[in-house]
């Protein structure tokens, strides 16, 4: 007997494309809307097949135009710090950087090659972030959604927010900020660690940890659930939602039978959504913290009894000479 099995296959839908219905079809964007969609076989296997039909207005017009002046700043400062020289360019791609101005600045403005390109790139790149927020919210409320994605990319833009503007303010210097380079962003955050004492022992990195790995991890149980009550048909999880059947009965069951608790089809998006949302929101409030608050992690985990003070070194044995 030939049985449905899907762990190793998908089923791809290929028809007409869906031009999507909705509460304001017909809204005009900056071009009108279009009959632009196809299908391609290749995305359909990690999603729907359909691409397009897109919509374009101002806020994303706005957004992808100041993106585009950001990274193109960033490149070009990159280009002229190894002499315009594109190979050089390419070769030390990973250790180029863009930084922000020195301390001895603070909140001041800087001349362009000492800090001020990246201030205006970073002007840049704020007002894209927010724009792209506006497009995602307008777009769901012409859609007649909730407005729940908008409000999560909020709580990446509060770190984001935190990290790049606010705590610099707070900090009176611009050279707070995280500067733009792949490597140089890497040992920004080591250095940052270092200096204030250790990350590990702020507990609002150890929060956003949990709901780090928490999210990875709800996201697999949610995923492998459905995916292994799809054969009958767990996957159409809002006909599940308001009449339960013997999809979620097994797959509530199968929780219940090994760890005692179940989510519902719909309480376990509730879950996914607030904890990937407290990801940004406790890590923004951990940076705002550090320097500001807090200057040394470890010394405050020592004061409030989470982290064991290090021993007296003066009656510790020298190790070279025999003692321990
Ligand atoms: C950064 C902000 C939102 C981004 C937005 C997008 C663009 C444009 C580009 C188009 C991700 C802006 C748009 C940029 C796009 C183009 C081209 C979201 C961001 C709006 N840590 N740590 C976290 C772990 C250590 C340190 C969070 C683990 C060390 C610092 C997370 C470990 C040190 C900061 C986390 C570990 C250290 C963090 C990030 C292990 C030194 C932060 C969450 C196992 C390395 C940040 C409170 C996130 C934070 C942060 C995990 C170790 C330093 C939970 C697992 C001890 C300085 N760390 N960390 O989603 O919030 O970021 O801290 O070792 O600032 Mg950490």
């Amino acid at each position: 007997m030939i049985e449905y099995q899907n762990i190793f296959t998908r089923t791809q839908i290929h028809g007409p494309p869906d031009m999507g219905g909705g509460a304001a079809p017909e809204a005009a964007g900056v071009w009108p809307r279009g009959d632009n969609a196809y299908s391609s076989s290749l995305l359909g296997r990690i999603g729907d097949a359909q691409i397009g039909p897109f919509w374009l207005g101002g806020w994303g017009v706005a957004a992808i135009a100041t993106g585009v002046a950001w990274f193109v700043i960033v490149g070009l400062n990159m280009l002229a710090s190894v002499n315009w020289d594109v190979i050089e360019f390419i070769r030390q791609l990973f250790w180029l950087s863009l930084d922000p101005p020195a301390p001895k600045y603070g909140l001041s403005f800087p001349p362009m090659a000492e800090g001020g390109w990246f201030l205006v790139a970073s002007t840049f790149l704020l007002i894209s972030v927010i724009c792209w927020w506006i497009r995602l919210y307008t777009r769901a409320v012409d859609l007649g959604m909730g407005t729940h994605i908008a409000w999560a990319f909020a709580s990446a833009i509060w770190l984001f927010l935190v990290l790049g503007l606010i705590r610099p303010l707070l900090m009176g210097s611009w050279s707070e900020a995280v500067p733009y380079g792949i490597f140089s962003h890497l040992d920004w955050t080591a250095a940052f660690s270092i200096r204030y004492g250790n990350l590990f022992y702020n507990p609002f990195h150890m929060l956003s940890i949990v709901f780090l790995y928490g999210s990875a991890l709800l996201f697999a149980m949610h995923g492998a659930t459905i995916l292994a009550v799809s054969r009958f048909g767990g996957e159409r999880e809002i006909e599940q939602i308001v009449d339960r059947g013997t999809a979620s009965e097994r797959a509530a069951l199968f929780w219940r039978w090994t760890m005692g608790f179940n989510a519902t089809m719909e309480s376990i998006h509730r879950w996914a959504w607030w904890f990937a949302v407290l990801v940004t929101l406790t890590g923004g409030i951990g940076i705002l913290l550090t320097g500001t608050v807090v200057d040394n992690w470890y010394l405050w985990g020592v004061k409030h009894g989470i982290a064991p003070p290090y021993p007296d070194a003066s009656t510790l044995g020298d190790p070279g000479m025999g003692g321990n």
